[in-house]
């Protein structure tokens, strides 16, 4: 059995670190999402500063956006107590972190719903494209509350297409092979991560991942998700990479990513 969390996180795609968060940041970065929560309406995305996506799992909810000024908390969350647990444990991936979008994913008590099988990677128009997400549950998180479920190795079988995560039907154009309806049945083991607020997952971008409904009563279930690139990357625009973060770039194709919307940690 594999024990180091470098070594996991190449064969396996995915690995789980257990009370590693800063419970008093966790608080306060609670706390002020619950505010935010009340005010935030804004739609449109600011070109020069890093992204924020208040995003709810529920069918015709428009994204909505914020951005660390407003959500100082979280900044001081993700400097003071993710990266630097993230270069203990992960020393292979992490010795470069560029900041692509950080998402708050809600999913409200009974009427929210499946986001579909998917990698991150599809979504992102760079290249090379090698990223790595950290997913926080801000409440407790099990299968009936909508945790996240992995297939396990899927980060060793290459790109695929990019679909509507909430429909899965494939974009546009998009030639890909689509990830399985159950991956179970091209052999891969899926695992739910029941997970605590001072539990961090990390993924590679890579891995596929689904989440499922939060079916219990009067409980919601939010998930911090930051997406870092660990390489030098350069515009590699194509059909069907719709993250938010896209439409702050202002580069050509083959042009370097950098810029105050996606700083370097
Ligand atoms: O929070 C969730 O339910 C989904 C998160 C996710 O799919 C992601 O971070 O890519």
């Amino acid at each position: 059995m594999l024990t180091n969390y470098n070594e996991i996180l190449k064969d396996q795609g995915v690995v789980l670190l257990k009370n590693v968060v800063d419970s008093d940041l966790m608080k306060k970065v609670r706390k002020k999402y619950d505010e935010l929560d009340k005010t935030i309406t804004r739609t449109e995305i600011e070109k020069e500063k890093p992204i924020i996506v208040l995003w709810e799992h529920v069918e015709g909810e428009t994204k909505r956006l914020t951005n660390f000024e407003e959500y100082p908390e979280l900044w001081e969350l993700i400097v003071n107590s993710i990266i630097p647990k993230l270069r203990k444990n992960l020393t292979k991936r992490t010795k470069r972190l560029q900041l692509m979008e950080t998402i708050i994913f809600n999913k409200p008590a009974e009427i929210s719903n499946t986001l579909n099988w998917h990698q991150d990677v599809a979504y992102f128009p760079v290249k090379p494209n090698s990223q790595i997400a950290v997913w926080i549950p801000f409440e407790i998180a099990t299968y009936e509350r909508g945790a996240m479920n992995y297939a396990i190795g899927s980060n060793k079988l290459g790109i695929r297409a990019s679909t509507n995560l909430h429909t899965r039907e494939k974009f546009e154009n998009d030639d890909r092979e689509m990830i399985p309806d159950d991956p179970k049945q091209n052999g891969l083991d899926v695992v739910c991560m029941e997970m605590t607020p001072d539990d961090m997952i990390v993924h590679d971008g890579y891995t596929w991942h689904y989440s499922g409904p939060n079916t219990v009563k009067d409980h919601t279930r939010k998930g911090l998700s930051v997406r870092f690139i660990t390489e030098e990357a350069v515009f590699d625009p194509r059909a069907g990479q719709g993250a938010a973060f896209t439409q702050q770039i202002d580069i050509k194709p083959g042009e370097i990513l950098k810029g105050a919307a996606f700083p370097l940690l």
